[in-house]
């Protein structure tokens, strides 16, 4: 035998190895029980360095507010809880009856997606009425927040003396996002404690925002409806309204065709007014109007969108196909803008016409739950194994990328393979990123989609299926 043709057999035994190789099935056991030491592993540096805090900033070792509301020790509550780890969640539980404090200014969004939300999961989880009590006071104490002609809460609030307030480039204006997605909450918060007057105020502001067109702006004049920006966008600041229309038909089957209705149009203005196609590789997206100007930007965000439309579709079959073409054009586009170096993908793009189709706005990656999400529904709606080695190749770029000594961290540039960090590890990291990936990696039965329906921050409710 010659040389060349030894090479050639060495060669082809050596592309023979690699497919093996890579073809290898680690168990669901085995990757869940990954994520699992993750969860573990990221709640021991929050703790050590940032407890109490909302969020660890890990490169400097320290603790950061964005409220002042413990959102790490909250915000994963029914993560801890599902992954099994009962030290850390009677960790939490202590540090929630005993320094649970509220007396800052908070966004009423935020303070309802990352607190009530864990706080009512965990209480029905746990039958803890510690749990459902804290919610209860913290949804009491954001009540001013819902005092407006229109009945659309303003966004800010102070939680000791109920003083409302804009942020401050926003004035006159509630956000799309935050009013119209705050109603799982706080529907669960009337049907689990009994008091109705919880539901009226998440219907009300529902209410007023379903008097606007089927794609409302996303900027709303809370004391007077017809005050527009003309901005529409189903990414940032409108983002999880669209979710919500889908998910409330899941979670109050009876009575919801309204919302069904609302859900089906508000696609279909969407598709008309801001869906576009790129020129190069004909990528479909989703543009944002700014006051009255298209920008054809994508952000991070909206890749929750294909798996809200896979559930949608799971329960409307009349508009299923549309919901369904929808999801698999839109998954090809975050599919294309994960596709970088680190695996991971940046946090907004601007499409261009050249190769390769977008440049960065803002090239980091902050460990947002978005993509994994969408691919959790992916795998329990349509079971496409696709979708676990994705989620799979995505956790072990986390891992590889975004972990350093203090924590897991935001990386500057997914571009760069010398990773330059940020310094920050956002609760919903350990709220919904982490969460997502361990249930891909689990049984079907585990949160069931029959039974449980998610809220925008991954926390689990109940479906009230009377
Ligand atoms: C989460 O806090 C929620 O999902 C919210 O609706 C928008 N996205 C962030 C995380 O990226």
């Amino acid at each position: 035998m010659n040389f060349t043709a030894a090479c050639n057999i060495i060669f082809f035994y050596f592309i023979i190895a690699i497919k093996i190789y890579s073809e290898i099935q680690l168990s669901d056991e085995f990757m869940r029980n990954e994520v699992r030491k993750t969860m573990k592993e990221a709640w021991r540096a929050y703790k050590k360095d940032a407890w109490g805090y909302d969020f660890l900033a890990p490169q400097s070792h320290a603790g950061r507010n964005l409220h002042g509301l413990g959102y790490s020790i909250v915000d994963s509550l029914d993560s801890l809880l599902l992954m099994n780890l009962t030290d850390e969640f009677n960790e939490a539980r202590e540090w929630v009856r005993t320094n649970f404090t509220m007396n800052t200014t908070v966004s009423l969004f935020e303070a309802t997606i990352r607190c009530i939300g864990s706080f009512l999961s965990t209480y029905e989880q746990t039958g803890d009425i510690l749990f459902l009590n804290r919610a209860k006071e913290l949804a009491d104490k954001m009540k001013p927040a819902f005092e407006t002609e229109t009945g659309i809460p303003r966004t800010l609030v102070n939680l000791n003396t109920g003083k409302c307030q804009d942020h401050n480039w926003s004035i006159g204006y509630s956000l799309l996002a935050d009013a119209g997605s705050i109603q799982l909450e706080f529907f669960s918060l009337a049907l689990n404690s009994g008091n109705m007057e919880y539901w009226d105020l998440a219907e009300n502001a529902l209410m007023a925002i379903h008097y606007l067109s089927p794609l409302p702006d996303c900027f709303i004049g809370y004391n007077n409806i017809l005050f527009s920006e003309r901005s529409y966008s189903v990414d940032a600041f409108g983002d999880s309204y669209f979710e919500y229309l889908a998910k409330l038909c899941l979670y109050l089957p009876q009575n919801t065709s309204g919302i069904r209705h609302s859900f089906r149009n508000a696609m279909k203005a969407a598709t008309k007014r801001l869906g576009f196609t790129s020129r190069f590789n004909n990528l479909e997206y989703f543009a944002t109007v700014r006051r009255g100007s298209v920008q054809h930007t994508i952000s991070h965000l909206s890749y929750f969108l294909p798996g809200t439309l896979l559930l949608a579709a799971s329960n409307d079959e009349e508009n299923a196909e549309m919901y369904n073409e929808l999801a698999d054009s839109l998954f090809k586009t975050s599919r294309y803008l994960y596709n970088q170096i680190t695996g991971l993908s940046g946090d907004t793009a601007i499409i261009k016409d050249k190769y390769p189709g977008y440049v960065w706005s803002d090239n980091s990656f902050k460990l947002r739950p978005e993509h994994v999400e969408s691919l959790f529904y992916l795998w329990r709606l349509r079971k496409d194994r696709r979708a676990k080695k994705e989620a799979w190749k995505i956790f072990m770029a986390i891992r590889d990328y975004a972990f350093v000594e203090g924590g897991y961290t935001t990386i500057q540039d997914i571009d760069y393979p010398i990773v330059i960090y940020e310094d920050t590890m956002d609760s919903y990291f350990l709220s919904e990123t982490l969460k997502y990936l361990y249930l891909i990696f689990s049984d079907d039965s585990v949160i069931s989609l029959d039974e449980y329906v998610f809220t925008t921050q991954a926390h689990f409710l109940k479906k009230r299926l009377f």
